[in-house]
């Protein structure tokens, strides 16, 4: 029947604090309530987007009441704050995240579905904010998540791109950049700060003034600014305790139109200046493992490090009026180079704008900032040219200057040698002058810590070894994580259910709790229970092959999984060779006892990176040519997932069988996918390579495939001399591969098709695929046999779950907090 509201409002004012926001009737009145007065329709004409837009408002109100009230404690405490500099946030959806981490998903699935609103329905429609491009962007967004959790008070600062990372579309096997536009329908997570602006300066001179007593005052006099505005989204943690924020950045011109043009009629130029000003937040750049080295994102870089760091510096001094204490309160992580600026920035603000000596501010900026290197490619590394940061950041370029020569003058001091000051010098000297933005990142920070243990180490003796050396101390390790709540919880609440009706919910407040699954890995009802949550999985990740792709897949076969950007040094192309080869071998022996597989993979190319492109056409042209095979019938079958996103590998994480981790031994940092991948279960046949190695310590070497050279070997290898031609030439199944891709077997339109992926790995094959073909295809037969025998497959997953959760990214903060920010955790 009909409850009045009073009786309502009565059966809500008794129950619990915790059931009382979880309570279903009222979750409905608020969504309602939404849906009239923030959306402005009425529940009879409304559709599904105005339903999710309602219900994100009714979640976000949950938050905010606890992001003031955590704002508000911090302040009181006066807690030290930490500031994760970012120019990547690979953040995806927010919903089912925020709602999971208050508690209040089982009430608003009720409460949606008494509205007649398909809840997994309208999660789908939240667009993925894909400000980031791949590893590095998406431990952001783990930290922050992680952050909250821990009880660290923390911001994260980054850009808010009118455009996120492109979508990726097949057209004829190749892929096809399409904009991304995230914000088409407005963002309803965040708040606009209208009142925290910004200005950022770029060009002009440097005005030196002498004191009364001789001293000098430098003075940068922009030639051009651009007002940097604020967007703040709440960031909220486990069970709600804690709320922090991602505040982003927005370029707008400081004055939108120059209207003396404009009336004498240049209506163009009139606007120029404010285009010039919006570019810096348009767009991401979308190559994740070279350096753009346009000016466009040195401006971005310095855009935000600027707009960040005066806003620190503001909530500082209106907290504590003094800068003495900055180091005891703030503590700033740059993540990778792209926030190297800071360095230059800060000194500048202390030095010119708060008027501290050199060595104070000095002091200060260094005990303030720390960094974080992601990658030991040399392409990678950030350097700009001299003469671009002096016109661009003159003031900078000084700076840049003065630090650098009170560095080599102490390290020549220190009695090191010449080639030592070269090589630690923030100035490159060879072939046109660039400024090292991982010298000037390391010197300026008083921690400076690589991903994985096996990164950190080589740190030491590569990128900076000279560094090193003269700072001993300086390096140190914080092996990555991922959240559990987004990629356990969230992401496959089959097993997460299955978990705490095994072992209880302890799991969910401490990962490493799931230690207590060990024991029934040998047990077989359990294990029978943990095959079926993964064959759901399986079979809500082959419906989402089947309608993206067209081809359908048998769900009862081994789920062989690659997904990350493209990229040679991930070797995608040694798992599609050995793919052919297998194809090759099923042929030539239709009867054999073959393990079936799909192999699936997915992962975005920078779009002018030729070879990366060319390997995803041959992954789809093989899978044109097998899946349509009768003669392999389903034995194999080759997909490829087209616009891999956060909320993609939210369906493809869960259900795989095999985790593919094959990067060239001392190329990857860390990965992180692999720990996606481990924690639910998945087995990973993988080098010896980034946090491999940790997993492979964690789970123990009869739960994990590691084949291929060490680091070392590849190291030696190459000091010795590769030789492809005649590596290749010895392993005749590989050369088989290489000949039919080379006829256009796979490509019969269009035979050279392949001829440059081909020849590059004949004459120089520099990530040593034919290296480790051989290692790799034995690997690949000993998880055949292995999948034969599913109760010994099976006993191995539960234990990659319950081995797992050391790689949570609660513990990464952690360590952190304790050696490199100096701040307390809960
Ligand atoms: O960072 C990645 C590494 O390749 C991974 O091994 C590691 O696990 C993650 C997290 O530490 N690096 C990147 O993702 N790098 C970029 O995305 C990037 C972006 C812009 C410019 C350069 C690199």
């Amino acid at each position: 029947g009909v409850t009045s509201a009073m009786d309502l409002n009565q059966a809500w004012a008794d129950l619990k604090p915790a059931e009382r926001e979880n309570d279903p009737a009222h979750l409905k009145t608020e969504i309602l309530a939404k849906l009239a007065y923030a959306v402005g329709k009425d529940p009879v004409v409304a559709n599904s987007s105005d339903w999710l837009t309602a219900t994100i408002l009714v979640v976000r109100d949950h938050i905010v009441d606890r992001w003031m009230a955590s704002t508000r404690e911090n302040y009181r405490a006066e807690k030290k704050r930490v500031y994760y500099l970012s120019l990547e946030f690979l953040i995806g959806r927010l919903f089912r995240d925020a709602m999971n981490n208050l508690e209040l998903t089982s009430g608003i699935t009720q409460a949606l579905s008494e509205l007649d609103v398909d809840i997994d329905f309208i999660r789908e429609l939240e667009p993925d904010a894909a400000l980031g491009n791949g590893g590095l962007g998406r431990l952001a967004a783990c930290f922050m998540e992680s952050m909250a959790t821990v009880g660290v008070p923390a911001y994260g600062y980054g850009i808010r791109y009118d455009n996120g990372l492109f979508r990726q579309a097949i057209e004829d096997g190749a892929q096809v950049e399409y904009p991304e536009n995230w914000l088409a329908f407005g963002d309803p997570w965040e708040f606009p700060r209208r009142e925290a602006a910004y200005t950022i300066g770029f060009g002009g001179s440097v005005e030196v003034t002498k004191d009364w007593d001789g001293a000098t005052t430098s003075s940068w006099k922009p030639q051009e600014t651009v007002m940097a505005t604020a967007y703040d989204t709440p960031v909220v943690g486990w069970r709600g305790e804690k709320v922090n924020t991602l505040r982003l950045w927005r370029a707008r011109p400081t004055s939108p139109i120059k209207l003396d043009l404009f009336n004498s009629g240049d209506h163009m130029g009139a606007l120029s200046e404010s285009n010039r000003a919006k570019s810096i937040s348009r767009v991401l750049y979308p190559a994740d493992s070279s350096e753009a080295g346009q000016e466009l994102r040195l401006r971005q870089e310095f855009f935000f490090t600027s707009a960040s760091l005066q806003d620190i510096l503001r909530r500082h001094l209106q907290q504590y009026d003094t800068l003495d204490n900055l180091a005891d309160k703030v503590a700033v992580q740059m993540n990778d180079t792209h926030p190297a600026l800071a360095v230059a920035e800060l000194m500048r603000l202390l030095v010119d704008q708060h008027n501290l000596k050199w060595d104070e501010a000095w002091t200060k900026t260094q005990a303030v900032l720390s960094y974080t290197n992601h990658t030991l490619l040399p392409e990678a590394l950030e350097t700009w040219p001299v003469n671009l940061v002096e016109r661009m950041l003159p003031r900078h370029m000084q700076i840049i200057y003065t630090i650098n020569a009170r560095l080599l003058t102490d390290v020549k001091t220190a009695g090191h040698s010449e080639e030592i000051l070269e090589k630690v010098s923030l100035i490159d000297e060879h072939g046109g002058r660039r400024v090292r933005m991982g010298n000037l990142s390391f010197v300026g920070a008083h921690k400076v810590n690589g991903v994985a243990g096996l990164h950190s180490d080589l740190m030491k003796v590569t990128v900076f070894k000279e560094l090193h050396q003269v700072f001993p101390d300086r390096i140190t390790n914080k092996t990555n994580g991922v959240t559990p709540r987004r990629w356990l919880m969230q992401a496959n609440p089959g097993l997460t259910q299955l978990l705490r009706d095994t072992i209880g919910d302890g799991f969910m407040d401490n990962t490493e709790k799931l230690r207590d699954l060990e024991p029934f890995a040998q047990n077989p009802a359990f294990r029978a229970k943990f095959a079926a949550v993964k064959l759901e999985n399986k079979t809500r990740l082959a419906h989402l092959i089947h309608e993206r792709t067209g081809v359908k897949v048998d769900p009862t076969a081994m789920f062989d999984i690659q997904v990350k950007r493209m990229h040679e040094y991930k070797r995608q192309h040694l798992n599609i060779l050995e793919t052919i080869a297998l194809y090759n071998a099923i042929r030539a022996n239709p009867h054999k006892n073959w393990a079936p597989r799909v192999k699936v993979f997915a992962g975005k190319a920078a779009a002018s990176y030729w070879q990366a492109k060319s390997i995803i056409r041959l992954i789809n042209d093989v899978g044109n040519v097998v899946n349509n095979d009768s003669a392999v019938r389903d034995l194999l079958k080759v997909v490829f997932i087209p616009n891999y996103n956060v909320s993609a590998a939210e369906v493809i994480m869960p259900a795989a069988d095999l985790s593919e981790q094959i990067s060239t031994a001392g190329l990857e940092a860390s990965g992180t996918g692999n720990m996606k991948f481990g924690l639910s279960g998945a087995l990973t046949i993988g080098t010896l390579d980034g946090a491999n190695v940790e997993m492979l310590e964690h789970v123990g070497a009869d739960n994990i495939k590691i084949f291929g050279m060490t680091a070392q070997e590849v190291e030696a290898l190459r000091i010795k001399g590769y030789n492809p031609r005649a590596t290749i030439e010895g392993i005749p199944a590989l050369k088989e591969v290489l000949d039919g891709i080379a006829s256009g077997i796979f490509s019969p339109s269009d035979k050279n098709r392949y001829a440059g992926l081909v020849d590059s790995l004949w004459n120089s094959d520099h990530f040593l695929v034919a290296a480790d073909f051989e290692a790799y295809t034995a690997a690949q037969r000993e998880m055949d046999a292995l999948w034969h025998d599913q109760d010994a497959w099976m006993t191995k997953a539960v234990l990659n779950t319950a081995r797992m959760g050391w790689f949570s990214s609660d513990r990464t903060i952690r360590e952190y907090a304790q050696e490199i920010w100096n701040v307390p955790t809960v």
